[in-house]
């Protein structure tokens, strides 16, 4: 590549190169023509933001180097790559994260402090990137942290929501969504103005003969959207390794308005066009596990799976290989079915743009490491359908591309199985409901070469329940589990940093926070008094940083010597926020009848909520409602004092999850058996020293495995049971556990207020079936907690616990995901830098 450029020009290159700073002085010159230049202030009216802005600077430079460099290499090696395809990317926020990566804290906090500012607060002047809901676009953020700590060639490609996930604020205990307006200073984004992709939508279809006399489909009409590029860099750690983020935002074709319209003075309708372009990616949907169907959100998932494909497709025929070989260059992971329609439109590329015959496009569409389609929930509201009339009018095409793909999927099977008809209209892509719907996970299996669960009780969940036919027709190999993992850098390192170093000085270096199952050789120290005393001396002190936390957020004061319980999650009734707040109602009404003396001998408890409700969710709002209601009468009650509190944390992201985290004694990861996918915040808090409370659900079943049966409290009725008593509730009779019953009776009775807007939450245990199991698994779930409470009383004996639990770990970084799902689904090789 060098050689077409000449000699002295290309010395004239290098000579200029732009240099990474590397002393603290160097930082600093940075980071004051920033101030200097790019903000154009000066160090007289240089705030926190102002600093912020331009330490960021200074670091995103930084990572743009190290980005040109990694995607130069790339393309110069030409090896396959992986792309991830998420609606979803729930980065939190990306100065500490790079600051760490690279290796430059302590070099940026002695710049600053020599600027008169302190880290901390510069820090903590980033809005969070919110463009996820919670699991699952954090695990797609994990996962870009560990493709590019382990030297990947991988790109994300995702949507660039003007405004993320809504922000919450808690009014008269009610959930209040605000807009969260992001950008407005986003230094993290290089827009790529000469990188777009028109996207056309709507129009009709029609037949025409080429000129090989070859009769092809042709789309026209309809309206073109402009997708636009903006670059995210994402720095790995420990390695000059920095991947790319692609996130593509809409705008109008054809300029900003119509001029004509504008002369003829109809302003309004001269931006109408601009306006609706704009939208396509204005707003993250903020449903968690839940699916609504809304024509705009199956615009957005058209217009960003083009937009990716194209750009796809652009960069593999530069290569100038044979399409064949296409497979061999791109491996693409769905993250769930939201990007299911890659699969349709990259076969509508290959015959209806690039001429090749159905079968060969086929062969390459579903080619062996092509797509991967990643299951993350088996919930029946959360499986995407969408009407066969909205396809039909959006993408009259794909619709047809679809039908056919159907044709001969069915076909093939009813060759399989020529004596059942019944698996025929179980499997079809389409639903032959009124009206009919397209089924995109089948769509999504029929077109993926591997379709994974995200841990073990999952997987086998989706093989023997929604997906059983499939495993059938394609064999069990087609079925993979993956189970989920978060990225050490940001969960451990950067959110405890003192736990970090203990460690660290432990092992010998830091090298475990990028081989994990190093952290087995703390077990070896349990029995070591000093080591156990800073480890309860870190825990205590992160408390404290929560007690203060909380008091300036809330006016409560907490006692950080308490147990401090936390359950802080998206508000599902599938995750049962509801159970634990009637656990605490009844530790509440006992405490209450005890006498002063018996009170003393209480452990104190904090129990910690927080989370957000999908705006249209009402029982999830109700649920929120009644956690503050029961927080403003315990943590008012005289007689209760410390001994309880209760505390609904507002606008519960990623940056607050890395405050609460590390803080946690025990945390709550309680759902129904069966239900959660996996969960991966029961790993980020026992990652930080801290026990779980859970069911044998998701990823705790192998928690459970890892860290041992005495380093965890399980509790509650198994997933192979949940059938049979959801059945005994609808058929049988069903009685409440006494218990319940009288918390049930207290809330009636108006003791946390409205109990109109408590009783729908009673009357879905009581009369309406117990779908969650709350009663079933109420009496456990009290008697467990009594074993929590006796196992914190012994201090000692709980540090080893937690030591212990840290010890075994290793198995769920995501780093060990990224390698299985290299190896194991997208064959795909590391590409380290060689010098
Ligand atoms: O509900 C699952 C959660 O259990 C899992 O940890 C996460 C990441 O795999 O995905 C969630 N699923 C969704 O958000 C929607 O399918």
């Amino acid at each position: 590549v060098e050689a077409s450029i000449p000699e002295p020009q290309r010395e004239a290159w290098k000579r200029n190169q732009t240099a990474a700073f590397k002393s603290s002085d160097e930082f600093e010159k940075e980071v004051v023509r920033h101030v200097e230049t790019s903000l154009a202030r000066s160090m007289f009216n240089c705030d926190e933001k102002a600093a912020y802005s331009a330490t960021s600077l200074a670091f995103r430079d930084r990572l743009i180097l190290d980005w040109n460099k990694t995607q130069q290499r790339q393309t110069y090696r030409d090896s396959k790559r992986v792309y991830y395809l998420s609606l979803e990317f729930l980065m939190g926020r990306a100065l500490d994260n790079a600051m760490l990566n690279v290796g430059m804290k302590d070099t940026a906090k002695a710049g600053l402090a020599d600027l008169g500012f302190r880290i901390e607060d510069i820090i903590g002047q980033e809005h969070d990137a919110a463009l996820g809901n919670g699991g699952l676009g954090r695990l797609a953020a994990c996962f870009l942290d560990s493709l590019a700590s382990l030297d990947f060639p991988a790109w994300g490609y995702g949507l660039r929501y003007r405004y993320g996930i809504f922000k919450q604020e808690i009014i008269d205990g009610y959930q209040v969504e605000v807009p969260d307006y992001w950008l407005d200073f986003n230094p993290w984004e290089f827009p790529r103005h000469d990188v777009t992709v028109d996207v056309q939508f709507f129009g009709s279809v029609k037949k025409v003969t080429n000129e090989e006399g070859k009769s092809v489909a042709v789309w026209e009409g309809g309206e073109i959207v402009v997708a636009v590029a903006y670059d995210v860099p994402i720095p790995g750690y420990d390695t000059p390794t920095t991947n790319n983020l692609r996130l593509w935002s809409s705008k109008a074709s054809g300029g900003e308005f119509d001029f004509q319209k504008f002369n003829s003075g109809d302003y309004e309708s001269s931006v109408a066009e601009q306006q609706r372009a704009e939208t396509i990616s204005n707003v993250l949907y903020p449903n968690d596990n839940l699916e609504r169907g809304k024509e705009l959100r199956l615009k957005q998932q058209y217009f960003w799976v083009a937009a990716s494909l194209y750009d796809i497709v652009r960069r593999f025929k530069k290569s100038k290989r044979a399409w064949r070989e296409f497979p061999e260059q791109v491996a693409i992971q769905l993250n769930d079915t939201h990007p299911t329609l890659a699969i349709v439109e990259l076969q509508r590329i290959l015959i209806d743009v690039e001429g090749l015959e159905w079968d060969l496009a086929w062969e390459i569409v579903t080619g062996t490491s092509q797509f991967g389609y990643t299951n993350h929930t088996v919930l029946p509201e959360a499986l995407e359908k969408w009407p066969v009339g909205l396809v039909q009018h959006l993408l009259p095409r794909h619709l047809q591309i679809i039908y056919d793909i159907n044709l001969f999927f069915l076909q093939s099977v009813e060759k399989q199985f020529p004596d059942d008809r019944d698996i025929l209209t179980r499997v079809s892509i389409i639903e032959e409901s009124q009206p009919k719907m397209v089924r995109m996970a089948h769509l999504a299996i029929v077109g993926s070469h591997k379709v994974n669960g995200v841990a073990e009780l999952h997987s086998d969940l989706i093989k023997t329940t929604i997906f059983k036919d499939f495993v059938e027709i394609y064999g069990p190999d087609r079925f993979t589990n993956v189970t989920n993992g978060i990225t050490p850098r940001r969960w451990l390192h950067q959110a405890n940093p003192r736990l970090s170093e203990l460690i660290a000085s432990k092992l010998g270096s830091h090298e475990f926070l990028k081989d994990l199952s190093q952290l087995n050789k703390l077990e070896l120290l349990v029995q070591d008094k000093e080591f156990k005393k800073e480890w309860a001396e870190i825990k205590f002190a992160n408390k404290v940083r929560l007690a203060k936390y909380i008091k300036e957020t809330t006016g409560v004061n907490v006692n950080p010597s308490a147990l401090f319980d936390v359950q802080v999650k998206r508000i599902h009734e599938y995750k049962r926020q509801q159970l634990n707040i009637f656990g605490v109602i009844h530790r509440y009404l006992t405490l209450k009848a005890m006498t002063p003396a018996e009170r003393k001998k209480q452990l104190p408890r904090v129990s910690i909520f927080g989370g957000k409700a999908a705006p249209g969710y009402w029982m999830a709002k109700q649920i929120i409602h009644l956690i503050n209601a029961v927080g403003s009468v315990v943590n008012n009650d005289e007689d209760i004092g410390d001994l309880l509190k209760v505390l609904f944390l507002e606008d519960y992201n990623v940056s607050k999850a890395e405050i609460i985290c590390p803080a946690s004694d025990i945390s709550e990861h309680i759902s129904t058996a069966g239900t959660e996918a996996s969960g991966t915040s029961n790993m980020k808090f026992v990652l930080n020293g801290g026990l779980i409370i859970g069911t044998c659900d998701g990823a705790n079943i192998e928690i459970t495995r890892e860290v041992g049966e005495n380093n965890i409290f399980l509790f509650g009725n198994l997933a192979e049971d949940v059938e049979d008593l959801r059945h005994a509730h609808t058929y049988g009779s069903h009685t409440i556990d006494p218990d319940l019953a009288k918390v049930f009776e207290e809330i009636q009775k108006g003791t946390f207020g409205s109990v109109h807007d408590f009783s729908a939450m009673i009357a879905a245990v009581k009369d309406h079936g117990d779908y969650y199991l709350v009663s079933d698994d109420f009496h456990s779930y009290i008697e467990t907690h009594k074993l929590v409470d006796e196992a914190y009383r012994d201090q000692e004996q709980w540090v080893v616990k937690s030591i212990t639990a840290v010890a075994r770990m290793g198995f769920f970084s995501s780093d060990r995901c990224i390698y299985e799902y290299a190896d194991g689904i997208w064959n795909v090789e590391p590409l380290p830098r060689r010098d």
